[in-house]
């Protein structure tokens, strides 16, 4: 049974029968000012990180939520971190949390996360794509380098974008991320993080840029961007929690095999504007 600070099912079950209180639903859709700059360097560089997106109360009533619903989702899963696959050790993954009950929704959906996605794209309306805990357990391997739209049947993978928020402190020693910047204009290449990971060869003169976030901060970066992490060298858990969004217009493009029955877009015929339960507009 995974243990996350002591929380038992019992009570993670509870935590999430729990409404939000309002002046944390208030928090969650409240603006966050991008400035001009912050615009110019998220679109020069494919990536930006951006201080204080959630505070106090806010913050750690996210926290708890996130924890509890990652420990249900994680109820049947008995494994030893040593039967899991080297995907599986690289974090504990838990996707569209937010249709598993409200007080995850009310975080998910929040405007304050979409607003920053909205206003960092320069574009007119954000959907949700999906969200996603993404919990580094204490020795778990490093995340390999890859781009995320490669996973994704989208025609427009410029825009798309993950906010990737620290909901307790994530250190270079805890597999923080880290960034290639400007890669977003790279030659586009999948890497089967699943199976057999390989190092782009095409980033070896590339710098990377490690991105340490306090508990609160956030990274976003596009899902053209090639990044990864080292592994978590601490003994303690590295909370991650993650949505992705993408312009409103973006359509379904299924010509990848690979990444063509994606559940984002359930039902959905090749060329169609991805509108589906899952895909709301958020702002
Ligand atoms: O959290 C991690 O270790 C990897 C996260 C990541 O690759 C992403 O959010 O796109």
């Amino acid at each position: 049974m995974l243990k996350i600070n002591d929380i038992s099912l019992s009570e993670a079950e509870k935590i999430l029968e729990q409404e939000t209180p309002q002046e944390v639903l208030d928090f969650y859709n409240r603006s966050y000012k991008i400035s001009s700059e912050q615009v110019e360097f998220y679109q020069k560089n494919g990536f930006i990180t951006l201080e204080g997106v959630l505070f106090g109360p806010a913050l750690d009533f996210a926290k708890r939520v996130m924890e509890a619903a990652v420990i249900v989702r994680k109820r049947d899963d008995k494994r030893s971190f040593e039967e899991k696959s080297p995907y599986e050790q690289s974090f504990l993954q838990c996707g569209f949390l937010a249709f598993d009950s409200q007080p995850v929704k009310d975080y998910v959906f929040g405007k304050r996360f979409a607003g920053i996605a909205k206003d960092l794209m320069q574009v007119e309306g954000i959907r949700l794509w999906h969200d996603q805990a993404l919990f580094k357990e204490a020795g778990g391997r490093a995340t390999p380098v890859h781009q995320d739209s490669s996973y994704w049947p989208v025609s427009n993978p410029e825009l798309t974008t993950t906010i990737w928020l620290a909901l307790n402190e994530a250190s270079i020693e805890k597999g923080c991320l880290y960034f290639y910047p400007e890669s977003h204009r790279a030659k586009k290449e999948y890497v089967d993080i699943f199976n057999k990971p390989h190092q782009p060869e095409q980033l070896s003169d590339h710098k990377k840029i490690y991105a340490p976030l306090k508990a609160g901060d956030a990274s976003y970066h596009s899902g053209l961007t090639f990044h990864a992490t080292d592994n978590n060298k601490t003994d303690k858990l590295r909370e991650g929690m993650t949505m992705i969004y993408i312009n409103d217009g973006n359509r379904f493009d299924a010509s990848d095999k690979r990444n063509n029955t994606h559940k984002s877009c359930e039902d959905l015929k090749e060329g169609q504007i991805i509108d589906t339960k899952y895909t709301p507009v958020l702002i």
